[in-house]
């Protein structure tokens, strides 16, 4: 069946759209965590909207699973051929316009990656809302499929907030164009762009997305500040969620910082390391204002801390930056990591932050556990590294904590494969029923993503 598939397919995309050298289908079907591996007969890799629209329809027609692939970067397990699936590499879809000046959008196709529009509308005199420590090798189609967050939601929102149109072919095989025109106000009944952020590839593979834009930093300045205690830092946090031109609001330990510190050669800029810190960035996109004092005036309204380091220049900002940025790396350095992406209510942040470490220590003794993330927004990131690839004991204790406080099991990850044993404890069983006949009314055949979200038969 696969080989009828893939003749046909070659017979449309052309030798150079259907890959099945052996090293080449290994690297497709590992994701960047390395926990997640599958295999795959081959990898396609379509030029175009209408060669997308002719994979999808001929998969339908021979019945073969399709996986679309970005840049690999997700972390739930979505991206890797686990059923044996075929993939579709979307990064040849990799138009650019030019900037619409007039409106502050851009239309960018699926595989452009998140740094390559950032320097593309930053020399058009823009800037794109949303930002996330895999810049270089994320793609666009990939970040609106998962519905990606990152450092700056606190001012801009998610991908879902960025995006005001987007093609898609859909399971079905037809081509949807959703807006693409970039109207801010089209009431005209479902937002079908919406609803394809989040959707982690089930329901259509995006081709291209109209982006909205913001106006650029002109000036910014960046701390990262000491706290005694976590429940300070927690504290801190819920003062400087008001600060004027907040642009980030991030969360570290102290033994993240030090594990940053060993992997870079450097000194934590604090010392001696805090037992946590805030990277807080206030921004403007005028020039002029003394962001510095601002930033000052702002933290002083919290708990007293424990010493900061304030940048204001862009290198010097980077550098701060990459005690926080870091942190993913440094924990696969460490060995299969083990995650859970979750959001609390700020009420409850604290004490999760409390009992998680003696959490894990239970399930796992002797494991490591790295606590950071996006505060501003409630979401921290749990990285524990020590437990078997398979032991799933840790998190799922993680997560049971996070229900039992009101959070949510993935901020901003996703469902993937990974966790989607949560999803109707998450949303119940109403919202998963929903979702599954949205997925069978865009996908009949069940050709896209079938073990990702609400798994298909
Ligand atoms: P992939 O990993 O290739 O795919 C992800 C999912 O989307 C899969 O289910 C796949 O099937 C589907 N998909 C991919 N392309 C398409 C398409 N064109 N159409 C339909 N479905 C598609 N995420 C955050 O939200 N915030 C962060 O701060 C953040 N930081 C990160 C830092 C690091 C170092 C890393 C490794 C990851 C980080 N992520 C973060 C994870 C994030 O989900 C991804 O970086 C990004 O959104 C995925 O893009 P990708 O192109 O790599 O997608
Ligand atoms: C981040 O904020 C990313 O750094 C990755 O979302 C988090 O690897 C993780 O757990
Ligand atoms: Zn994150």
């Amino acid at each position: 069946v696969v080989d009828a598939f893939l003749d046909e397919v070659r017979g449309r995309l052309g030798p150079q759209g259907v890959v099945t050298d052996p090293d080449v289908l290994r690297t497709h079907s590992v994701d960047w965590t390395g926990r997640w591996a599958g295999r795959t007969p081959a990898v396609l890799r379509p030029a175009g909207t209408a060669e997308v629209a002719e994979v999808v329809r001929s998969a339908r027609r021979h019945a073969v699973a399709l996986v679309p692939q970005g840049g690999r970067t997700g972390l739930v397990g979505g991206s890797v051929p686990l059923r044996g699936e075929v993939l579709v590499d979307l990064r040849r879809l990799d138009r650019l316009d030019p900037v619409d000046a007039a409106a502050g959008q851009v239309t960018v196709g699926a595989g452009v990656t998140l740094q390559r529009l950032q320097d593309h509308v930053a020399a058009a005199g823009w800037a794109f809302g949303v930002d996330i420590g895999a810049r270089g090798t994320a793609t666009l189609g990939g970040m609106v499929a998962t519905n990606a967050g990152g450092n700056h939601v606190v001012r801009y929102g998610s991908m879902r907030h960025q995006v005001l149109g987007l093609e898609a072919v859909l399971g079905t095989g037809e081509v949807l164009a959703a807006n693409l025109a970039g109207l801010v106000k089209d009431n005209t009944g479902f937002d079908l762009a919406g609803l394809l952020c989040g959707s982690e590839g089930t329901l259509g593979i995006v081709t291209a997305a109209r982006l909205a834009l913001v106006a650029p930093v002109a000036e910014a300045a960046t701390a990262l500040v000491g706290y005694r205690t976590i429940g300070d830092a927690v504290a801190a946090a819920a003062t400087l969620r008001r600060a004027p031109d907040l642009h980030a609001l991030e969360l570290v330990l102290g033994p993240g910082l030090d594990l940053v510190a060993a992997h870079q050669q450097a000194p934590v800029p604090l010392a001696p390391t805090p037992p946590a810190a805030l990277l807080v960035e206030v921004a403007s996109s005028r020039a002029g204002s003394d962001l510095a004092a601002q930033l000052a005036a702002a933290v002083a309204g919290g708990p007293e801390p424990a010493g900061a380091a304030v940048a204001t220049t862009a290198p010097d900002r980077a550098r701060l930056w990459g005690w926080r940025e870091a942190h993913p790396e440094v924990a696969a350095g460490l060995g299969i990591v083990h995650k859970a992406d979750v959001t609390l209510p700020a009420a409850a942040t604290a004490r999760f932050l409390d009992e998680v470490p003696a959490l894990v220590e239970r399930c796992a003794p002797g494991a490591t556990t790295l606590l950071y993330g996006h505060l501003g927004d409630g979401n921290l990131h749990v990285n524990v590294v020590g437990p078997d690839p398979d032991d799933d004991g840790p998190i799922d204790a993680v997560l049971d904590l996070v229900l039992a406080l009101d959070g949510s099991v993935s901020a901003e990850h996703g469902i993937g494969t990974a966790k989607v044993a949560w999803l109707e404890r998450q949303r119940g069983a109403v919202a998963v029923s929903a979702m599954a006949a949205v997925r069978r009314a865009l996908d009949p055949d069940g050709v896209l993503n079938p073990a990702v979200l609400t798994p298909r038969t």
